[in-house]
């Protein structure tokens, strides 16, 4: 991993945040309720309740100027959507939907991505499951990528039931 990119996650609270972030490091350790920011080796963690509570945006911002990605998560077991429309356009980071859950009987992709779309204007977004592990060397492999350009390349190369391109 290029030292110098790192990434933050956001999503909402059970979006699967700190599950993901143990299953792209390796670590093999249940996530427990994240309670501040948890910065971890190329990835900084934080609670739910900063996409959730307005409030806590300042916050996101802040922790943004630290990062060359952003990660926001969509649950795919989940109908309703946290992220304010256009919202990943007040962050000038590369942005990375992502989709959790995916192995879920319960996961509706396809309307994760549609709710993603509407967060992301432009960029990849990678369907993932922190229990198969679909999805991680993708996203790590993304982080990798300096630009908008070198992520689109990139997707050219992955089959679309694992990372499209938006
Ligand atoms: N089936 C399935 N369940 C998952 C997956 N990832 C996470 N979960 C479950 O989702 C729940 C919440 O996971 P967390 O990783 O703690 O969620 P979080 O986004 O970090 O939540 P906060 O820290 O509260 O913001 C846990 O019960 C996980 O086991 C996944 O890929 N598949
Ligand atoms: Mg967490």
């Amino acid at each position: 991993m290029t030292k110098k990119n790192r990434t933050m996650l956001i999503g909402s609270i059970g979006a699967g945040k700190s599950t993901l972030t143990n299953a792209l490091l390796g670590r093999e350790i249940p996530a427990i309720k994240t309670q501040a920011l948890v910065y971890r080796d190329w990835i900084v963690d934080t609670p739910g309740e900063y996409i959730e509570n307005p409030f806590f945006y300042k916050n996101i911002m802040a922790t943004a100027l630290e990062v060359t990605h952003v990660l926001y998560l969509q649950d795919a077991t989940k109908q309703k959507t946290i992220f304010p429309p256009g919202f990943s356009t007040g962050i000038t980071k590369l942005p990375i939907g992502v989709v959790t859950k995916c192995d879920s009987e319960k996961a509706d992709i396809n309307q994760a991505i549609d709710q993603l779309k509407r967060v992301i204007p432009k960029g990849p977004i990678v369907i993932t499951s922190a229990i198969t592990g679909q999805g991680l060397e993708e996203i790590r492999n993304l982080v990798k990528c300096n630009s908008m350009d070198e992520m689109k390349e990139y997707v050219k190369m992955i089959p679309e039931e694992v990372v499209i391109f938006v």
